[in-house]
């Protein structure tokens, strides 16, 4: 089952954050359903707190990562935190990876066996659904399952994308750290309000 999403700020709630980062991330659930893996590329944010020495990789302190997780609320809805990936609640397996054209991705697997807020089994049976409708009819579904990229400057988020599920050919898009194909991806706005 593939999922995907484009993080913008306009997806922020209940306003639009302002930020022009922006981010593309996919994920997969496994058969069981008990392990979602997800792989987030992040353009224009600040990770230098947890890579390396921590030294900052801008000088500006707004644009600073503090926090990414996953929420659980409908698009345009706030939600509570279901996740930590990144933050004083941290994914055990997390990978950082900093790309050539300076954009970082993170990567790792929430597991059911995770410390969460939210247990991964309780969101599973929507996302699946969503999994099933895009099989059957080849449509984009958005799911209640979000990321949020927490910063210094927006601490209730700066850049948001729901997840939807969608088809493996979306899903090959999605893996780009190229800006320009990042934002027309943005512009056909896969999570659309
Ligand atoms: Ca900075
Ligand atoms: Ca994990």
């Amino acid at each position: 089952m593939n999922f995907g999403t484009v993080l913008t700020s306009g997806q922020e709630v209940p306003t639009d954050s302002g930020s022009l980062a922006t981010g593309a991330a996919t994920f997969t659930l496994n058969e069981d359903g008990n392990a979602l893996n997800y792989s987030l590329t992040v353009v224009g944010l600040d990770f230098g707190a947890f890579i390396g020495d921590g030294t900052p990789q801008t000088e500006d302190r707004s644009d600073d990562i503090t926090g990414i997780d996953f929420g659980n609320a409908p698009l345009g809805e706030t939600g509570n935190v279901a996740f930590g990936i990144v933050g004083l609640s941290q994914d055990d397996n997390l990978i950082f990876n900093s790309n050539p054209d300076g954009s970082t991705t993170i990567s790792g697997t929430w597991s059911e066996t995770d410390i969460a807020s939210i247990p991964l089994s309780t969101v599973v049976p929507g996302i699946q659904s969503a999994a099933a409708t895009t099989a059957e009819s080849g449509t984009t579904q958005v799911t209640d399952l979000y990321l949020n990229v927490r910063t210094a400057g927006h601490p209730e988020g700066a850049i948001r994308g729901q997840i939807a599920s969608i088809s493996p050919e979306l899903s090959e898009l999605l893996t780009t750290t190229d800006p320009i194909i990042l934002n027309v991806l943005i512009g056909q706005d896969i999570t659309p309000i």
